[in-house]
């Protein structure tokens, strides 16, 4: 069958998976097991083991035993970057079974989950050269008696909790800069997606990565998750998920043994557009921004700020390209969306474009639930009158729901922009440069796009101001996140006495 026109089918039985600890899988056994619907067909598809708090403390011991005797940080850093190499190499050759499972779990197009793939590839082709130009500092200026030298040092075992919007994506966003640091590590996948963090950690012992360097502990984020922000033998836990939870691991990191965080939560991102932009360029990006992976995605333009003589226009462009986007079967090829990942993301969602009725706004599009393939889908949704003070402006949906709130000045569009708690992204769409680039620099965003949205690649670090995160993971700085500085001072030739 041609490959554009092919419906994939679902796995005759639920794939069973244990979990990965010091190089082996260890089988569910006795305990608990969480059984996986894919949310595009209500059909099992992957059941995975609760693990214990036992478990994560076997891991976390693993991960250790393998930091202290060197196996890994103590190679060089040719030697890590073959082996992440090597694993980009066996996750290009595994990229149809690793999208399937991912679409499965996730709900996402499947040509979708194959492109996130691609995309994993370049981020451990990447890591790699990093692991190789990793280094520090020396100052040579202080005389002839001194020399400085400033290290950078692997933090130790990592805490990796990861959520179920990308699984695959976030996840290799981050572990080829930790382990190409020299860090160890314990993940702990979202518990309705684990089966790709379970698969990495597979290639990656075939790729030659030393027992116990990297595990995976799977279970639900209250028992395992918890434990893992307070345990006191993680140096530093990567926390990717809703605000809420980061600040509970905030706390829970501070009152075990402060261990270093970075924290990637959530976002109410604007997409700025002025009247001389590009109008259609700008409203296919703005339909891509919030339709792409159904707006379960931190970065997505949930909010539409356009410029008033062009809005009702602009609104009107973006909702015929709504329309468009073909919502349907995760697993068809032609997918351009497919299903809501969780049940309480759904009623989310659904509530929210509930509350902006009654709030006032007007829904011009959407709004509505698709019956498709068994599972849970929603159209993209469009609400105009919309003022920055409603929930619907203010709060993550975390859905494909946009509103659209016109401004009058360059200033009014940055004073709106600014004005949420949030600051992980942004996009302005104008053909003036001196409008873009003020409104790029003026805006409080992690990461900011011109005249394009979502867009990125394993060079530029991600992460959020304001409520929206700590730290930056990817790019340079991404692999400089998981070590600490050193800084050694040496004296040259004879001592100056103290004491005489
Ligand atoms: O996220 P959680 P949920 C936002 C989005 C969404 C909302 C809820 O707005 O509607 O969060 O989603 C683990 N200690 N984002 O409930 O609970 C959990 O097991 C330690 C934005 O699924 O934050 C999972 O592995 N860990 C976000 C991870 O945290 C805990 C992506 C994320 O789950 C824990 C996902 C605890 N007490 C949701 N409780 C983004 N920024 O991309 C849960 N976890």
């Amino acid at each position: 069958m041609d490959k554009a026109s092919a419906i994939l089918s679902l796995p005759s039985e639920p794939r069973e998976f244990g979990f990965f600890l010091d190089g082996k899988w260890v089988e569910a056994g006795d305990r608990d097991v969480f059984e996986r619907a894919s949310p595009g067909h209500g059909v099992a598809v992957t059941r995975i083991p609760r693990c214990t708090t036992d478990d994560l403390d076997a891991a976390v011991a693993s991960a250790r035993a393998a930091f202290n005797d060197r196996r890994w940080c103590g190679l060089s850093g040719a030697d890590r970057a073959a082996v992440l190499l090597k694993t980009a190499e066996l996750i290009r050759a595994r990229t149809d079974e690793i999208a399937y499972w991912e679409t499965l779990e996730n709900g996402k197009p499947i040509a979708q989950a194959r492109g996130e793939v691609g995309g994993c590839v370049g981020m451990f082709e990447f890591a790699a050269g990093l692991a190789r130009s990793l280094h520090g500092d020396s100052y040579n200026n202080s005389g002839d008696g001194a020399f400085g030298v400033v290290t950078r040092e692997p933090v130790g075992v990592v805490g990796l909790i990861t959520p179920w919007n990308f699984p695959f994506l976030i996840l290799c966003e981050r572990v080829p800069y930790i382990l190409a640091s020299g860090c160890s590590l314990v993940a702990k996948p979202s518990e309705v997606t684990s089966a790709t963090t379970l698969l990495l950690a597979e290639i990656m012992s075939e790729a030659g990565l030393p027992d116990g360097v990297f595990n995976v502990v799977t279970g639900s984020g209250s028992s395992i998750g918890q434990k893992m922000a307070e345990h006191m033998d993680v140096d530093m836990l990567s926390f990717t998920g809703s605000t809420n939870v980061g600040r509970a691991v905030v706390e829970a990191t501070g009152k075990s043994n402060f261990k270093k965080l970075g924290l990637e939560l959530g976002g109410k991102n604007p997409q700025i557009v002025f009247a001389d932009a590009d109008l259609e360029d700008a409203a296919d990006g703005v339909a891509f921004g919030i339709a792409f992976n159904t707006g379960q995605c931190c970065v997505s333009g949930s909010r539409l700020l356009v410029e008033r003589s062009v809005a009702d226009k602009f609104a009107d462009m973006v909702v015929e390209k709504l329309r468009k986007v073909r919502v349907g079967d995760p697993l068809d090829e032609t997918t351009q969306a497919g299903a809501i990942t969780t049940d309480a993301q759904n009623r989310t969602i659904l509530s929210y474009i509930a509350k902006g009725q009654e709030e006032g706004a007007t829904l011009v599009t959407g709004g509505g639930v698709l019956d498709i393939a068994g599972g849970q889908y929603i159209e993209p949704t469009v609400f105009t009158n919309v003022t920055n003070d409603m929930a619907v402006a203010r709060e993550e949906i975390f859905g494909p729901v946009i509103v659209v709130i016109p401004f009058d000045t360059l200033d009014e569009a940055i004073e709106i922009a600014n004005d949420t708690e949030y600051g992980l992204a942004a996009s302005v769409w104008s053909k003036n440069l001196d409008t873009a680039l003020t409104v790029s620099r003026r805006v409080q965003a992690g990461r900011f796009w011109v005249n394009t949205t979502l867009a990125g690649g394993p060079e530029l670090p991600i992460g959020g101001f304001k409520a929206s995160g700590w730290g930056r993971e990817a790019g340079m700085q991404g692999v400089e996140e998981y070590t600490q500085v050193k800084s050694i001072h040496i004296e040259i030739g004879k001592r100056a006495h103290w004491v005489e």
